[in-house]
């Protein structure tokens, strides 16, 4: 039996074990702590389906991977020099190809399409964001799953909340909100309100941790001043929520053990790292860290903490924002710039003027149809990697399964280029890996991250542990909803189906039963930065200010504001409000 993990973009990175007789059927590693048992289908269904880029391209034409190698080491010679990454797939040797973009004096990108203003806004509050363990959230007597989609996706959490009192905050109603205890269905864009008049109301209530407080988290009068400065009745109206839903909300935080668990829903907007750093705040009131079965659960930066072998030092343009036309060559690995960026349309046209557009990936795609050189990758099960992972502390070696005949591995490609442009200074594969692994630590017999912490902030906070939390002491937020013209907030949460971009995609808007609109329909979804058509479908769970196109959806881009968060440099795929045009009646 061979151990490897899923490399997918997911909160859960399973174990995995295979039989090398039969390669394609992937096992859940049962004695795993984070197994319960299974593989979900988007990797045993929609991966193992999905077609594979069998023949590296240049311009159209099919040619070996030597020629394509050939000409990739050629435009890769041609400054100026960018490379985009994706996070098609999670090993850690991805990051192989920051080392040869350094070398050739190139451009990498910072920032992030995904978890940047909330981490933002965590590093404010806490100077370094620990991850909290699932066996910690096992000990909770209340979670609350704050704009996470967990049965979707973060599934093999489920077994670690089960029997405790369940809150779900979340402007449509998940699977999981349907099971909770309370579900506050609220405004999008509305989670800072919430957050500090539930602070507010703590304090009004003298609820709040006053012994842990004066040692961990002094300042904790002026944040009772800072909530104090937020209207209450205009607060509660614009959250959607009143007095008693509010005290009900409370008797489930207040002297309990409680876990928030904070996902990408709240953080899609400008004011994300605000809306974090105050859950934090909310979260500290009520003295909730460096405690047993209590703590703030967000996606984690998993390679924090190593002394990082891929960390190079190199000019850097934004990942949500990339001026792509400044570049002569840009080297597109693991991802979908076309598609995943918001504003796509305006990203398209900028990529069109990309000289040398190298496309390193997996499957055909949006990105994959402008590039003049396209290089197949190897899959997971044909690679030797170590996985981290976002959602839990545990590391996972990914033993090769495979050889397999099509693609390269990242390595194998970065080792390609070093030959044909004389680079030297690159070790092998293997010390890579060793180097990477030595610095895990060893816990119940598993391997985990370095600075994992079985009661993370126990000693305190910052990365030495002897910082206080600092409290949320401004806001500032220019956003103005009537400037945004549409009825409709646009939500993008994930869909069950694709992996962001990969895999079955989705062409439907979902749409509130109170709209007037009907199943049969084509609707035109209007932003002010581009529309795009889908089929209605109507759902009983949205509110009816709110339309729902599952990311990864196509098109669904065109129609999302090129803006990065105040701090973060994160995306802003929800700062947007759209229109409904009818478009046509489809025959049923
Ligand atoms: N509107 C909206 N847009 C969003 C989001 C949203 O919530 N709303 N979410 C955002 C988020 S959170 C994220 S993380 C981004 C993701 O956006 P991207 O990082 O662009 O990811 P994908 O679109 O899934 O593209 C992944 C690609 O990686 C390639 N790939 C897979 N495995 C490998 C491999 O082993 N090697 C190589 N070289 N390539 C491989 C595949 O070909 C695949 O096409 O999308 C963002 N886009
Ligand atoms: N099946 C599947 N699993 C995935 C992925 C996938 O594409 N498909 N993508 C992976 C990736 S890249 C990531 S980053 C994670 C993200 O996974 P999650 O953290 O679960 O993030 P989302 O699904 O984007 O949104 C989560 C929830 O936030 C809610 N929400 C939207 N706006 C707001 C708001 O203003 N306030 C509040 N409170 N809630 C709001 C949405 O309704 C949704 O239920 O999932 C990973 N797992
Ligand atoms: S739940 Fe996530 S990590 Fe587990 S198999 Fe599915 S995609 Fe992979
Ligand atoms: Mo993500």
């Amino acid at each position: 039996m061979i151990r490897t993990a899923c490399p997918l973009d997911c909160y859960d990175a399973c174990a995995i074990t295979c039989d090398p007789s039969y390669p394609t059927k992937l096992v859940s590693t049962p004695a795993h702590p984070m197994s319960n048992g299974t593989l979900c289908a988007i990797l045993n269904k929609h991966m193992h389906e999905a077609p594979r880029i069998e023949k590296p391209r240049v311009k159209g034409l099919e040619v070996s991977m030597g020629e394509a190698l050939d000409a990739a080491a050629t435009a890769l010679s041609r400054a100026p020099l960018l490379q985009w990454r994706g996070s098609g797939n999670l090993g850690v040797m991805q990051g192989i190809t920051n080392i040869l973009i350094d070398k050739l004096g190139g451009t990498l990108t910072h920032g992030s399409l995904c978890d940047g203003a909330g981490q933002a806004g965590i590093l404010e509050g806490r100077g370094y964001n620990r991850q909290l363990p699932p066996e910690q959230i096992a000990k909770a007597d209340t979670v609350v799953v704050w704009g996470r989609n967990l049965t979707v996706t973060n599934s093999h959490i489920i077994p670690f909340i089960k029997g405790k009192k369940l809150v779900v905050i979340d402007p449509v109603v998940t699977a999981i909100a349907k099971k909770a205890d309370m579900h506050l269905q609220l405004q999008p864009r509305s989670d800072f309100l919430l957050a500090v008049m539930l602070a507010r109301f703590i304090f009004m209530e003298n609820a709040e941790d006053s012994e842990w407080l004066s040692e961990y988290a002094e300042d904790y009068e002026d944040f009772y001043e800072f909530t104090q400065g937020f209207r209450l009745v205009a607060s509660l109206r614009s959250i959607g929520t009143d007095l008693e839903d509010m005290g009900e909300l409370l008797s489930y935080l207040i002297g309990q053990k409680v876990v928030f668990l904070l996902g990408a829903g709240p953080q899609k907007y400008s004011n994300g790292h605000f809306v974090f750093w105050a859950i934090d705040s909310l979260a500290a009131t009520l003295g909730l860290f460096g405690k047993e079965g209590c703590g703030v659960s967000y996606l984690g930066n998993s390679t924090q903490g190593f002394d990082n072998p891929f960390e190079v030092d190199t000019e850097r343009v934004s990942i949500v924002t990339t001026p792509f036309e400044k570049f002569n060559t840009v080297l597109v690995r693991g991802g979908n710039p076309a598609e995943s960026m918001p504003d796509s349309s305006n990203v398209v046209s900028a990529l069109r003027q990309v000289k040398n557009l190298i496309y390193f990936g997996l499957h055909e795609n949006e990105t994959s149809a402008l590039a003049d050189i396209v290089i197949p990758a190897k899959t997971f099960l044909e690679k030797n990697d170590l996985r981290f992972c976002y959602g839990h502390h545990y590391v996972e070696e990914m033993n090769r399964v495979l050889d397999g005949d099509m693609g390269i591995g990242e390595y194998e490609f970065v080792h390609a280029m070093f030959d044909r442009l004389e680079l030297n200074g690159l070790k092998d594969e293997q010390s890579y890996l060793s180097l990477w692994k030595e610095q895990c630590k060893v816990a119940n017999n598993y391997l985990v991250l370095p600075d994992y912490e079985e009661i993370p902030y126990a000693k305190g906070f910052g990365e030495d542990a002897d910082e206080e939390f600092v409290f949320i002491d401004d806001y500032d937020d220019d956003f103005n909803i009537k400037k945004q013209g549409g009825k409709y907030w646009l939500l993008s949460p994930k869909s069950p189906k694709s992996l962001n971009t990969q895999f079955a995609r989705g062409e439907k808007v979902l749409i509130s039963m109170n709209s007037g609109f009907k199943n049969t329909e084509k609707v035109r979804v209007v932003s002010p930065h581009g529309e795009q058509v889908y089929h209605v479908k109507l759902s009983p769970d949205l509110r009816d200010d709110c339309v729902l196109i599952y990311a990864g959806s196509i098109g669904l881009n065109k129609l999302t504001p090129s803006m990065a968060s105040e701090e973060g440099e994160g995306a802003c795929y929800q700062e947007v409000k759209v229109t409904l045009e009818r478009v046509e009646q489809i025959a049923v």
